[in-house]
């Protein structure tokens, strides 16, 4: 399949999303949180943060799996992005790296399809298009050495995030 064919851009709820895993844009505890941390947490329901409680945490740039429980999707990707400190703190390369480790474990669980959010730019103040432009890229260059995945869908919150994304995508994939 065509690369621009496994990419979709979708308005709407990460949690309403029937996919193999949707990824959580989670803090390094990994016990919960407001945003797209907090209403993945209230749609999956309390067994998810009993899972999350014996993870010890995850490192900013890294990711953990867990189960979807209620959620439609059954995996949970939960992932830490940097907080944005203007941009010359390495906020580029580890956010590169949520994308990055996010798909090391769609690939190495075989998954066919993942939704993301866009991490790090609510709470953790990551300029959007910048932030979605290395979240493209990283997808271009995982899809172009995997096969197994069939669809990464990016599940933007808002109009504006979804205009955004569909120029973001025009401009680097066509
Ligand atoms: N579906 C899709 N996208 C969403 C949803 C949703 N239901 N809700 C929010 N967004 P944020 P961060 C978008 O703040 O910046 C948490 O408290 C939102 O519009 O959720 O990585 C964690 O526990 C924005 O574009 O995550 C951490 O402490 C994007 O998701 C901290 O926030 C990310 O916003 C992480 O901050």
């Amino acid at each position: 399949m065509v690369m621009r064919d496994r990419i979709t851009i979708i308005e709407g709820d990460i949690t309403r999303q029937t996919v193999d895993a949707i990824v959580n844009a989670a803090n390094t505890t990994l016990l919960g949180g407001g945003g797209v941390d907090g209403a993945i947490h209230r749609a999956a329901g309390p067994e998810l943060l009993e899972e999350c409680r014996g993870l010890g945490g995850c490192p900013t740039g890294q990711a953990k799996l867990t189960r979807g429980y209620r959620l439609p999707a059954k995996w949970v990707i939960h992932t830490v992005g940097p907080v944005w400190h203007g941009g010359r703190h390495g906020e580029d390369d580890l956010l590169a790296n949520c994308y990055r480790s996010c798909f090391a474990l769609a690939s190495a669980h075989d998954l066919r399809s993942i939704a993301f959010p866009s991490i790090s730019t609510g709470a953790y103040r990551f300029p959007f298009e910048r932030a979605g432009r290395i979240a493209v890229r990283e997808t271009q260059q995982f899809l172009a050495v995997n096969s197994t995945v069939e669809k990464v869908a990016f599940v933007c919150f808002g109009q504006a995030a979804y205009v955004s994304y569909r120029q973001i995508l025009e401009e680097l994939i066509g």
